[in-house]
């Protein structure tokens, strides 16, 4: 996931962790943006009057900062400092924007890097100098909006660990000596870390009151053309929910990655064996690969033929691959395959027909599917899970429709989806 840096405390983040990043990214942004918060870029670089500003919440941070000093070999007038959050690099453009009640409210997110000099034991992820984030700075006309959307955050937050990492956490308020100084209240998610007995806080989201607004004169006229002074927010995730995923889902044999969030979700490897028909075997893996991936599973296979099959399953053991699926000369002969689990080892033989069937049919239950609405499709479906305990229909299109993401494809067709539908096998 990652390389090690010249500089302590600063990590290369390598593809495979970068992704999962990405992911969860792509989730929180659509998220926001339902919200109608907007992204936007603020510079690295502030000036020390800038971040000084608030002199009582930075005093206890200003250790951490880190300054340039130098361009060149001449010194800077004066020194810049790089952001190690940016209240005091917005907030002034805030009280600029923010004139009247119609200016409000101003939802603003940024995904940036922010950079704190910690002196104490810099760990990948969970305390590096620099690291990846979003930070969320709001502004209402009211407490009562604030204070809805501090739990709307915290509720995304929820989401990216328990659905997205696979990690339970708790919702809950800081005491008055652990929030955010600069605030009125915090909320986190804490996880817990078995191995160690240690919590950790996931992320955060502030209601900062009017504290920030008073220093920065945030103020609005509303409707009566009375003066009124801006409820602010600020909220943020960082990559230190990767380092949380690892601790917590991790074992002896390396990283194990929840399917969601995992670059690739099945690893297939070919177990040629002396004078077995090889080529068939590596025909069955791109035949799996794709079957896969036409049902919209993230899978690879590992042809390399420098490495044996047991080298590769410890290499993408390490490397976390929730599934690993095998196809040797027996496998091919029977028209299966052999399923592998990272988490729990444990392994079952799945017949190449129903390698993209939908498991929860075999366990009696009904299915919510994205659909393309087409019949030929809806026959096919039929037709492919025709068994012994009778094939599976379409049951109906439920009325309450959970929302539909542009670009969602058909569960069975991989044809554009225009609706969700129930499936099952019916009296
Ligand atoms: C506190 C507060 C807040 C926006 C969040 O937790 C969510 C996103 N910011 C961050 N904090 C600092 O204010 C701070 C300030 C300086 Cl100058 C520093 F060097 C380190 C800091 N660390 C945390």
């Amino acid at each position: 996931m990652i390389e090690y840096y010249d500089i302590s405390g600063c990590y290369i983040l390598r593809p495979w962790a970068m992704s999962i990043w990405e992911i969860m990214q792509v989730f929180f942004d659509a998220e926001i943006k339902k919200m109608k918060i907007k992204n936007c870029y603020f510079p690295l670089f502030v000036s020390s009057s800038v971040l000084e500003k608030e002199k009582d919440h930075i005093e206890g941070f200003a250790p951490e900062v880190a300054w340039v000093t130098k361009s060149g070999k001449s010194d800077l007038e004066i020194p810049i400092a790089i952001r190690p959050t940016s209240e005091t690099v917005m907030y002034p453009y805030f009280s600029k924007w923010i004139r009247g009640h119609r200016d409000l409210p101003l939802k603003l997110n940024q995904w940036c890097n922010v950079v704190r000099w910690e002196f104490s034991n810099p760990t990948p992820f969970i305390r590096s100098r620099e690291f990846l984030w979003q930070e969320g700075h709001t502004a209402f006309a009211t407490k009562q909006e604030a204070d809805e959307e501090v739990l709307q955050i915290l509720e995304l937050y929820r989401r990216i660990y328990e659905e997205f990492l696979a990690i339970p956490i708790i919702k809950g308020k800081k005491s008055e000596m652990e929030k955010f100084a600069g605030g009125l209240y915090t909320t986190s998610v804490e996880a817990f870390i078995p191995n160690t007995g240690r919590g950790i806080q996931g992320a955060t989201s502030h209601c900062l009151g009017q504290n920030f607004a008073k220093m920065f004169e945030i103020n609005f006229e509303n409707e009566k053309g009375e003066k009124g002074m801006a409820w602010q927010n600020s909220w943020a995730y960082s990559t230190r929910t990767i380092g949380v995923m690892v601790m917590v889902h991790g074992d002896d044999k390396g990283l194990v990655l929840p399917p969601k969030v995992s670059s690739v979700q099945v690893i297939v490897v070919p177990v040629p064996f002396k004078d077995a028909n090889t080529q068939g075997i590596f025909d069955a893996c791109a035949a799996t690969v794709d079957t896969l991936c036409g049902a919209g599973i993230r899978a690879e296979a590992d042809y390399r033929e420098n490495y044996s099959p047991g080298w590769k399953y410890s290499h993408w053991e390490m490397k976390g691959v929730p599934l690993r699926i095998e196809i040797g000369p027996k496998d091919l002969a029977n028209n299966q395959v052999r399923a592998v689990r990272r988490d729990s080892a444990a392994k079952v033989d799945i017949s190449c027909d129903s390698l993209a069937g939908k498991e929860a049919l075999s366990q009696r239950k009904m299915i919510l599917a994205p659909w393309c609405d087409e019949e030929e499709v809806e026959k096919d479906v039929k037709d492919r899970t025709r068994g012994e305990m009778g094939a599976a229909k379409s049951l109906c299109s439920p009325f309450d429709q959970p929302e539909l993401p542009e670009g969602t494809t058909c569960f069975a067709s991989g044809k554009p989806a225009k609706k969700w539908t129930y499936w099952g096998r019916s009296y």
